[in-house]
């Protein structure tokens, strides 16, 4: 990846395009962020609510990818922008997942749903069903950290 983003710069810093440029520093500046701005995604998605709350977020990602970090930035997103997240404590399996995610939700203002100890006791396939339910009785966006036992073992390799 870094290798393509670096012969990407090149080939457009060598090329006419800053040979013909007024400023020709400035136009390698121009070329090194437009790449940098393609690499980190370039185009941005929506994020699509239900029709009938709570709309469920789960986010997938190898182990230590980021998922539980950008669960509490999601939701302090999400609640600056006048909809009510709740974090769900659905990862019972790595130690201490439960707690982060505690940590995470008080600092992001978010409530954490987090009715089992964690750290391999009660059941996520149940916590993540209650949560759902819990969502409807308060009407709440549901944004779902949880690493499920299936995809967390065939992250593990
Ligand atoms: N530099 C940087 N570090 C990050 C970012 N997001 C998370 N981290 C760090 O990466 C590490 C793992 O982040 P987590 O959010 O716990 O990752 P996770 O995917 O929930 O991990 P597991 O639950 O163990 O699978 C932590 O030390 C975070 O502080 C980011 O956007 N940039
Ligand atoms: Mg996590």
């Amino acid at each position: 990846m870094v290798k393509a983003f670096i012969a990407a710069i090149k080939e457009r810093a060598t090329g006419s395009e800053v040979a013909q440029a007024l400023n020709p520093a400035q136009q390698v500046i121009k070329i090194v962020n437009e790449e940098l701005i393609g690499i980190l995604g370039g185009e941005t998605r929506r994020l699509q609510f239900a029709k009938n709350p709570p709309t469920v977020i789960m986010l997938a990602g190898l182990q230590g990818a980021g998922k539980t970090t950008l669960a509490g930035k999601l939701g302090l997103w999400l609640r600056k922008a006048g909809h009510q997240p709740l974090l769900v404590a659905a990862d019972l399996q790595r130690p201490n997942a439960v707690q982060q995610l505690q940590v995470v939700g008080e600092r992001a203002g978010v409530e954490v749903y987090a009715p089992q100890p964690g750290s391999g006791v009660g059941d996520p396939i149940q916590v993540a069903r209650d949560s759902i339910e819990h969502a409807r009785r308060t009407m709440r966006v549901t944004s779902s950290s949880s690493t499920p036992p299936v995809a967390s073992a065939s992250t593990r390799s």
